[in-house]
């Protein structure tokens, strides 16, 4: 199986995450890529590709185009007002509040926002553009034949929606991925996001559409980020009615009772039929993840790869979370190999 990698998404470097009433080192940072990329290499998995430039274009099917300017000029906006420091909002329009469009950068990073854990440094534009293209080079290796690719995407994209950024996300590449799918020809695709977070920007994005079944398993939302989406009485819209799975779970989860909504959420997959798979590949289940509470062992990621090439699609894994840096390689990789050994 082919990796599509960029060394670039080391240029998205956060300062600082404030985490349970502490100011700490983010639990995203460009460490959780090296020790993957190194796992990659020392199993063989494959060759590791360099990805080629899509622009915004695609992109744009996704996000507004407000949204995609914000972020390519919010850095040089905020250092113009704060120096050369992380961007950071601090206050949202929720509930009695206005969503109404401010002019100054503080005002529309809090508008193109939903919480203060997601920096915008100097190098996050090129970053996150060349995360989205490490989704695009690997859906068109797809459609050129491969059965499978894996897209070594930092930072990660799912919480992200049409303009809105937040938990670690920007672009959302999954989804942009699939978009790519469809707009190539493809008449159904899936998502199925096995991240421990819920997928809440990829479900925004696709909830009233028929054409891309998201389906997700993750801590449940009544006690885990990103709170406010991700129940499972959450089933589409309209046209979409039915084209969203979600299954939530909760803290201190393991294998048996995750199985089980595994294989369930791969029936549905079944039933759908699509041409194509994304798969929303976190590995922050782990047990001993350090900002998540499901209990999944190494040994448990071999099963999750098997268990979804026996879908027997073409299947596009795009990188989410996952934060025990130590297994992160071990762990990311073994659903490679589980689904090229199944
Ligand atoms: C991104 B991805 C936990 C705070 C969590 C944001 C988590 C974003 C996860 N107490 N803050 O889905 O792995
Ligand atoms: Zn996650």
């Amino acid at each position: 199986m082919n990796t599509i990698f960029s060394e670039d998404h080391a240029l998205h470097h956060g300062k600082y995450e404030l985490i349970d009433g502490q100011l700490v080192s983010p639990f995203e940072n460009p460490s959780r890529l090296d020790h993957i990329i190194a796992r990659v290499r020392e199993t063989g998995l494959g060759a590791v590709i360099e990805p080629l430039d899509f622009g915004t274009a695609p992109i744009k099917r996704v996000h507004s185009e407000a949204f995609v300017e914000f972020l390519r000029t919010a850095h040089a906006e905020w250092r113009e007002e704060h120096g050369d420091c992380d961007a950071l909002p601090l206050c949202w329009p929720s509930r009695t509040l206005r969503h109404v469009l401010p002019e100054t950068i503080d005002g529309k990073l809090s508008y193109y926002s939903f919480d203060a854990g997601t920096p915008i440094t100097a190098g996050t534009w090129q970053a996150i553009t060349a995360s989205v293209n490490v989704a695009l080079t690997g859906a068109e290796q797809i459609r050129a034949g491969q059965r499978a690719v894996f897209s070594l995407c930092r930072p990660p994209g799912h919480h992200a929606s049409a303009d809105l950024l937040g938990g670690y996300c920007f672009f959302n590449n999954a989804a942009i991925a699939a978009q790519s799918f469809r707009d190539a020809g493809a008449t159904k695709v899936a998502i199925l996001d096995v991240d421990y977070h819920h997928g809440n920007g990829t479900q925004a994005i696709f909830y009233d559409r028929s054409d891309v079944l998201f389906v997700s398993l993750h801590g449940h939302p009544a006690q885990e980020f990103p709170f406010f989406l991700g129940y499972s009485e959450e089933t589409g819209a309209g046209e979409g009615e039915g084209f969203n799975v979600n299954f939530p779970m909760r803290w201190g989860t393991g294998w048996p009772e995750y199985s089980q909504s595994l294989d369930t959420a791969l029936d549905h997959l079944r039933e759908f039929s699509p041409d194509t798979v994304v798969i929303s590949l976190g590995v922050d289940t782990f047990e001993k993840d350090p900002i998540s509470q499901f209990k999944l062992k190494s040994e448990d990621y071999l099963q999750i790869g098997a268990r979804i090439a026996n879908l027997d699609l073409p299947t596009l894994f795009v990188m989410e979370g996952g934060y025990a840096v130590a297994e992160i390689g071990i762990n990311a990789v073994n659903v490679l190999t589980g689904f090229e050994q199944a």
